[in-house]
């Protein structure tokens, strides 16, 4: 049971939540005008002066968990606190006991004086004021970026990070519904690829019409936007173009371009920011969209476990009723095809390990995608702390690494050992090379030959750079 220790307005908005959560509460109020009100409105109320240690007592207060103290007055605070510890030695029990102050210099007083938890209202608004400044800040982009918007005449190019990933694609989508609410029609553009399976995956869901950079003329847009990126070392913004809008997270705020409407924050994805412009905008949407974005944040965090700040959580909160859990689902663990478990089966055959270093070639492939996900399938094999897989498709090799040996840069790796025969490059934990076939003296007209020049080349120049080669001898 709650025992709420004065009924004034907070102790009022208090009581009446609780009840909505279903909780039991009892008051005790000193004014008998307002015990017959809460009795009338049906709250078990009891009328008293619970400074008094015979009236915490008469009110039942050892059935009492939580003990909350909701006077306005400091002075009556400790002096219920007081009645509260005397009847506590005498009773034998240990409420909770929480007390509201005005004045948060008497916090540590009141906390020595028995209060597990010190609400001081000086605190609360000041905190309550704080967060609504972070939802006021988007109301205030919402409205930028759509006078920005309404500036523009002609056909938007929405411009994604290079080799786009579910934030970016999910987001790009988002920024074209909003900008089309407002007129404005776009298309999505991506340098690179769309490589993984699981962003390919995003982009059947959402029946995107995604655009690669050399398939269009991007000088001929009339506006540019670019989401999920900020510098021009990461996407295909041609060099001279100053953009309309950017919008991007980052842990730092890049002021490299220019733009009529720049949004950079700290925050754990762009999603986050683009699901705040939908929401602000008033802007309906549909469920796959919602999904889209929920699926956005909690890949760019980790799911919540990298970067993630407050408003990705309330954002991805708001977010949970509108979206479809057996899509996000499927976008999470999308379906594998046969000729990639075919891919995963010869990389198994194939595979070789030493000294914690995996290594297989699987021959030719139809994907190369396959390859990746074999490396990142294998990784799981105990024993293996880094897989490297490579494979054929069409007129060049594909090399795929991945490692959870934290000592490892995979990317630096493969860039040393690869970038003479090909373009090689990548993250801490991931890498990837592109190597020509014509860098080998042997052709797929003589596969084993090729395989294995491509094994000397590749797998064996791999383990004796990580020096696996020696440790065996
Ligand atoms: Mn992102």
């Amino acid at each position: 049971m709650y025992l709420i220790l004065g009924c004034g307005d907070v102790g009022f908005t208090l009581a009446k939540k609780l009840r909505e959560k279903g909780e039991a509460i009892r008051i005790i109020e000193k004014n008998p005008q307002k015990v017959s009100q809460l009795t009338e409105l049906g709250f078990d109320t009891a009328e008293g002066d619970f400074t008094k240690p015979e009236t915490l007592r008469d009110s039942g207060i050892e059935r009492a968990e939580v003990v909350l103290i909701m006077a306005s007055n400091s002075e009556v605070t400790e002096r219920g606190l007081g009645a509260i510890n005397q009847v506590k030695l005498d009773l034998g029990i240990d409420p909770i006991i929480i007390a509201r102050s005005t004045d948060t210099l008497e916090i540590t007083d009141m906390k020595e004086y028995g209060a597990a938890e010190v609400v001081a209202s000086s605190e609360v608004l000041a905190d309550f004021t704080h967060q609504k400044f972070q939802e006021f800040r988007e109301r205030i982009k919402e409205r930028q970026l759509r006078k920005v918007l309404e500036r523009i005449e002609g056909k938007m190019a929405i411009i994604l990070q290079d080799n786009p990933d579910p934030d970016s694609i999910s987001s790009g989508l988002a920024l074209s519904i909003y900008a089309s609410a407002f007129g404005v029609g776009s298309d999505m553009v991506y340098g690179g690829q769309i490589g993984h399976q699981q962003n390919r995956a995003l982009v059947n869901a959402l029946n995107l019409n995604l655009r690669g950079a050399k398939e269009v003329d991007l000088e001929n847009y009339d506006a540019y936007a670019l989401v999920d990126v900020s510098t021009r070392g990461n996407c295909a913004l041609p060099e001279k173009i100053k953009p309309n809008i950017i919008i991007d997270h980052h842990s730092v705020v890049s002021e490299e371009i220019e733009a009529d409407h720049k949004n950079i924050v700290k925050v754990g994805a762009t999603a986050t920011l683009l699901a705040n412009y939908l929401r602000y905008g008033g802007i309906e949407y549909d469920e796959s969209l919602a999904t889209a974005l929920a699926f956005g944040i909690l890949t760019d965090t980790l799911n919540f476990t990298r970067n993630a700040s407050h408003l990705d959580f309330i954002t991805f909160e708001q977010l949970l009723p509108l979206i479809s859990e057996d899509l996000l689902k499927e976008l999470q663990s999308p379906p594998v095809s046969a000729d990639t478990l075919e891919v995963i089966r010869k990389a198994i055959r194939s595979s070789r390990v030493k000294g914690g270093y995996l290594i297989s070639n699987v021959g030719e492939v139809k994907d190369h995608d396959a390859i990746t996900q074999a490396a990142d399938y294998l990784l799981r094999r105990e024993g293996a702390l880094t897989t490297l897989i490579y494979g054929i498709e069409g007129e060049k090799i594909y090399v795929s690494g991945r490692t959870k040996d934290v000592r490892l840069h995979i990317g630096k790796l493969m860039k040393d050992i690869y970038s003479k025969i090909g373009s090689a490059g990548g993250h801490p934990t991931a890498g990837g090379a592109t190597i020509p076939l014509d860098a080998f003296d042997e052709t797929k007209e003589n596969m084993q030959a090729l395989r294995g020049a491509m094994d000397r080349a590749i797998g064996r120049k791999f383990w004796e750079t990580v020096g696996a080669l020696k440790s065996e001898r």
